[in-house]
Order: structure tokens, then C-alpha cells, then sequence
């Protein structure tokens, strides 16, 4: 277990206790894998030790805890009127391979913090508030994402329990094996949220550019993933005439190319929209084999549903001629998830907006172009985000940074916020 950082409570004029939420996410950066920090991938031993840490830190906070069937670790603490329902705020503390020690971690870093100060000053909420890590947010092992906020939402179909990961395991065994219950995911399901807060590096930008504090998140991208297989024949490097082979890399080569291309004319007119393949494996890769088989995912976001319609024609039809050019076949075009754009809830942005101008803080609107537990939670609460500038923009490496005090300024303008929810809500009831 990781020494618990120790830093002298170095209080500003914000509500909250800066160094000690630093040192939380200080603290949790170094659970990770030596050789490639920062990587705490879901499912693994090493998010268990990040999930027992978390779990230590919400026990000593005042917060009871427990893992629902969906997988996600909840804190919560009763509030003074339980009827009224749940104000909830969180992200997520797993890593992309390589990733950083910011993205998802601020956000549950900055819930916990919320909670102790909220305890220090002696208030107690009308409403009930969780702290939420999510599980396995980022892409998982299994090739799907925010599998605990889709399990919360009702998201989490039944075929995509059975997808494996490259040993063969389950999802559905995974998730067991993380405390969650695939035979009882209808437990996860929630009514009782009233309003869902997610604080998060802005992965962009555009906040540091402009010497912003804050960012009010207007709406998350749909993310659609797609997976295409080509199938063509191993060969020797050597002796196979050119005109003979059948190489798979080929034609998945032209097809990354396509996406490139495709996403460039989409992304010039109306709407946000991006595109990448991420992954693309060979097999079987050795130098001096032609490859018999490419698998490769794409990723593709918009804030405009029409434009991924039209990226997929464009791309079902190219790769299936980059196919042919190369005498391949391409054994599957499969879509193994895709999320809808969603707009966040304009009085809980307001919240976060006056939070923001209460505490002095400069904020602007701005969309998301990653995606967020928050965009699951929308389908059923009023959700929102906030967004803290985060150095050059940069996300999902190592280089990834945020200032101790940006991150404790958007936890600041969160408490702000729960703390007028709390009071308007009540009212609304
Ligand atoms: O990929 C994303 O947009 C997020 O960081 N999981
Ligand atoms: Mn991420
Ligand atoms: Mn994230």
C-alpha cells in the first residue's frame, strides 16, 4: 500500500483543504504499474489496491461503502431528509495503459474532499451524497467502456457480459471478481440521484489557452467504436510472388487512411467530429511473415449523430475495396459500442456557473470531446460537468498535468454547487 502523503493543510480562501486533496491524487498515482506509469488498468490487481486505498479514505471520511452489482464503489453519507433522494459526484480511478494521474482520479479525489469538508464545517445536506468511482470507465481489456455507469443505467446489455478479453475471461467474470453480481445488475439500476456532479481534467485546450479557472460542460460526444477484421493468408516474406499474396495489413493500412481522410471532410462541416484507429494488431507479426490477419478498432465522436452515420457508409464501403485490392476477405465490421451524444442539465450548469462566480472564479461553456460516466448518467438523472485546465491540453500519457490549485478550485465551485442543490432541490421537491 502506498504511503498516505502527508501535506501541511495549506488552506486558501477556497471552502475546501487544497493540499489534502493533492495528496489524495498524489497518493493514488503511485498505484501503478512501475514499468509503465501511469497504468492502473481496470480489473487488475493493481485497481483492487487502488479500490482498497479509496475504500480506506471513504471509511475514514465518515462514508459507509459498498460495491454494487454494476462493480462502481459507492460512499454515502444519509442526509437530513433521506426521501429527498441522492446528490451524487464522481469519475473514475482506473487508467488507460500509459495514461496519466488526473483523468477520472481528480474527480473522485475531489468528491472525497467535498465530503471532509462538508464534515468540517458541520453541515449536514438535506439530500443524501455518494462519492462514485465507476468501474472500468476507460476501454477496457474486454473492448468496452464505462461499464459500471452503463451497469448503473441500465447500459449494460447481456452480449456484452459475454465479451473476453485476449486470456478468454468473461466480462462477467471480471466483474464478480471486482465485487459486482452480473446475475443482479437490475440492483445497480437507480431512481433515487437527483442530480449527478463529475469534476474532470478538460483533456483540451482551450481553458489553459484562454486563462480560464473553470469549464461548464455543455454537452459529451457520442462515441461509436467499431472493429474490423481482415482476413487474408500468411505467407513467406521471401518466396511469395507479389502477385500472390494476400496480406491483410494491406488493406487494414488503406483503411486507417480512410478514417483519417473520412474524419478530416466530416470534421469541416457542421458539428464536432473526430475519428482514430487506436488499435490494429497483426497476426501473425513476425518480419519475415506476410500477415494473414488485421484486426483493427476504430473510434469515432461527434457532437451530430448524422455525421457517424455517414463516416460508417464511407468506411463500410472503402474497407471492403481496400478488401478486394488486396485479395483479402473482411471477416467482420462489427460495432462494439456506441454512446449518444448528451446535452448536460442546464439548472445544475447554472449551479456550477454561480459556484464559479460566488468563489471568483473566471468559467467558460464548453463541449466535451471526451467521454464521461456523466454522458451514462444523464439517461437518468440531471448531470453535469465541470472541467479544470490541465497543462497543454494533454491526457491519456504521462506527460498529462494539472495544477494543485486548478483542481482545487473546480472542487470548489462542486461544493459550491451541491451545497445550492441541496437547498434548491429541497424546495423543488
Ligand atoms: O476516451 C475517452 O474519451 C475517455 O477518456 N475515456
Ligand atoms: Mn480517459
Ligand atoms: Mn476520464
Amino acid at each position: 500500500m502506498p504511503t498516505h502523503f502527508q501535506q501541511p493543510t495549506s488552506r486558501t480562501n477556497l471552502p475546501i483543504n487544497a493540499a489534502r486533496l493533492w495528496a489524495d491524487v498524489m497518493s493514488l498515482a503511485e498505484i501503478t504499474d512501475p514499468a509503465r506509469p501511469y497504468t492502473r488498468r481496470s480489473f487488475t490487481a493493481l485497481f483492487l489496491e487502488g479500490r482498497a486505498w479509496l475504500t480506506q479514505r471513504f471509511v475514514e471520511a465518515g462514508l459507509s461503502t459498498r460495491i454494487d452489482a454494476a462493480g462502481n464503489l459507492i460512499g454515502r453519507i444519509e442526509g437530513r431528509h433521506p426521501t429527498l433522494g441522492v446528490i451524487a459526484i464522481g469519475s473514475h480511478c482506473d487508467t488507460v495503459p500509459a495514461g496519466g494521474r488526473f483523468d477520472g482520479i481528480a474527480g473522485v479525489a475531489a468528491g472525497l474532499e467535498i465530503i471532509r469538508a462538508l464534515r468540517e464545517t458541520n453541515t449536514r445536506l438535506n439530500h443524501t451524497i455518494e462519492i462514485i468511482d465507476f468501474l472500468a470507465e476507460e476501454p477496457s481489456e474486454y473492448g468496452l467502456s464505462c461499464v459500471g455507469s452503463r451497469g448503473m443505467t441500465g447500459a449494460l446489455e447481456g452480449k456484452m457480459l459475454d465479451l473476453t478479453e485476449p486470456g478468454g475471461e468473461k466480462l462477467c467474470d471480471a466483474l464478480r471478481r471486482v465485487g459486482g453480481d452480473p446475475d443482479r445488475l437490475a440492483q445497480a439500476r437507480r431512481n433515487d440521484i437527483r442530480a449527478f456532479l463529475e469534476l474532470h481534467i478538460e483533456q483540451g485546450i482551450v481553458l489553459e489557452s484562454r486563462l480560464l479557472d473553470v469549464g461548464i460542460v455543455t454537452s459529451i460526444v457520442g462515441i461509436r467504436r467499431i472493429e474490423i477484421v481482415f482476413q487474408g493468408e500468411a505467407d513467406h516474406a521471401g518466396t511469395t510472388p507479389m502477385e500472390l499474396r494476400h496480406d491483410a495489413l494491406v488493406a487494414a493500412s488503406n483503411t486507417v487512411v480512410s478514417v483519417r481522410r473520412a474524419a478530416e471532410q466530416l470534421a469541416a462541416e457542421e458539428g464536432y467530429f473526430v475519428a482514430t484507429v487506436g488499435i490494429l494488431t497483426v497476426d501473425p507479426s513476425a518480419s519475415n511473415i506476410v500477415p494473414g490477419q488485421c484486426r483493427l478498432v476504430i473510434d469515432a465522436r461527434t457532437t451530430e449523430p448524422t455525421l457517424t452515420r455517414r463516416f460508417v457508409e464511407i468506411i463500410e464501403q472503402e474497407s471492403a475495396e481496400h478488401a478486394a485490392a488486396a485479395r483479402v476477405t473482411r471477416a467482420s465490421f462489427t460495432t462494439l459500442s456506441d454512446s449518444k451524444p448528451v446535452a448536460c442539465d442546464a439548472h445544475l450548469r447554472s449551479a456550477l456557473r454561480r459556484g464559479a462566480s460566488d468563489l471568483g472564479l473566471a468559467d467558460t461553456d464548453l463541449p466535451s470531446g471526451a467521454g464521461h460516466d456523466a454522458a451514462f448518467m444523464s439517461r437518468i438523472c440531471p448531470s453535469a460537468m465541470v472541467f479544470v485546465p490541465c497543462r497543454g491540453g494533454k491526457s491519456h500519457a504521462p506527460e498529462e498535468w494539472a495544477d494543485r490549485e486548478a483542481i482545487a478550485a473546480g472542487t470548489a465551485v462542486v461544493y459550491q454547487a451541491v451545497k445550492a442543490l441541496d437547498q434548491s432541490l429541497a424546495r423543488s421537491a
